[in-house]
């Protein structure tokens, strides 16, 4: 993997786009000092120090837009999942789509954003911020519950060190990811989604569905028991 090393960015995101056409597949794109992260929609990722991760890693398998696209950001979410348990002994969990907790609260959050040109597909951002070493006093000013892996275990991460792991285990895996999709990913997904079985709200564009989460597709979608009838949804989010 190429690794570009920034100090301070917009976003990670906007620079990938940006220079989409020139960067090569397997490029990962980090900065000390984010100004502008983005979350979904219009929400914001909030900058909480120079000792956390603001990153995305640039991805061209495909020549043309792919089924397995919108299964990118949970592939990421397993990967980082997988660091978290072995090598920092901390027990993660997925909240759908692909948000990463530990004891309910927020570590990290993942942004996939195509960028096509001329109606041709460029290439994939696929972003992440993580909170490494985040102090609480920073957490408390995040709107929603949110947790820094410093804060779990009262040990400072070495940032380097981190990154190394997870681009390694991302690469580890990702033949086999991009050879068969979600499914390739789907049992260690299941086993760190601790919503299934729950009664659960989501919000869907807007549109509020409750129901019992059964499970998880093969291709990655949530499958809703709702009043009358069971649903799968493939964007949204967990209230
Ligand atoms: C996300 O959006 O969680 C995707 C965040 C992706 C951020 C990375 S950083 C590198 C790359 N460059 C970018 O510009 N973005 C990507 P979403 O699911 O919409 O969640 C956003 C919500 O997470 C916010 O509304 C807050 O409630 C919460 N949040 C914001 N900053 C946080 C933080 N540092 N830690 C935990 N929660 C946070």
């Amino acid at each position: 993997m190429e690794i570009i090393h920034l100090t301070e960015i917009n976003s990670t995101n906007d620079y990938a786009k940006t220079h989409m056409a020139e960067l090569g597949n397997l490029t990962a794109i980090y900065t000390d000092r984010q100004t502008s992260g983005r979350g979904r929609l219009t929400r914001k990722w909030i900058d909480t120090g120079d000792e956390n991760l603001y990153l995305t890693i640039v991805l061209k398998p495909f020549t043309d837009l792919n089924p397995i696209y919108p299964n990118f950001t949970q592939y990421l979410s397993v990967v980082l999942s997988m660091v978290l348990e072995e090598d920092y002994k901390l027990t993660p969990q997925i909240k759908w789509p692909n948000d990463v907790l530990i004891n309910g609260k927020k570590l990290a959050g993942i942004l996939a954003e195509g960028t096509t040109k001329g109606g041709k597909f460029l290439g994939l951002a696929l972003g992440i911020g993580i909170n490494l070493n985040t102090t609480i006093d920073n957490l408390n000013q995040i709107d929603k519950p949110a947790t820094s892996i410093f804060n779990e275990t009262g040990e400072h991460v070495d940032k380097d060190i981190f990154l190394e792991k997870l681009l390694s285990k991302f690469c580890l895996l990702y033949h086999e990811f991009i050879c068969n999709g979600f499914i390739s990913v789907k049992e260690y997904y299941e086993s760190k989604a601790q919503f299934i079985g729950e009664d659960i709200s989501i919000n869907v564009l807007g549109d509020i569905h409750k129901g019992i989460a059964e499970g998880i597709t093969n291709e990655g979608s949530l499958i809703l028991k709702e009043s009358d009838k069971t649903n799968t949804y493939y964007i949204g989010d967990i209230l």
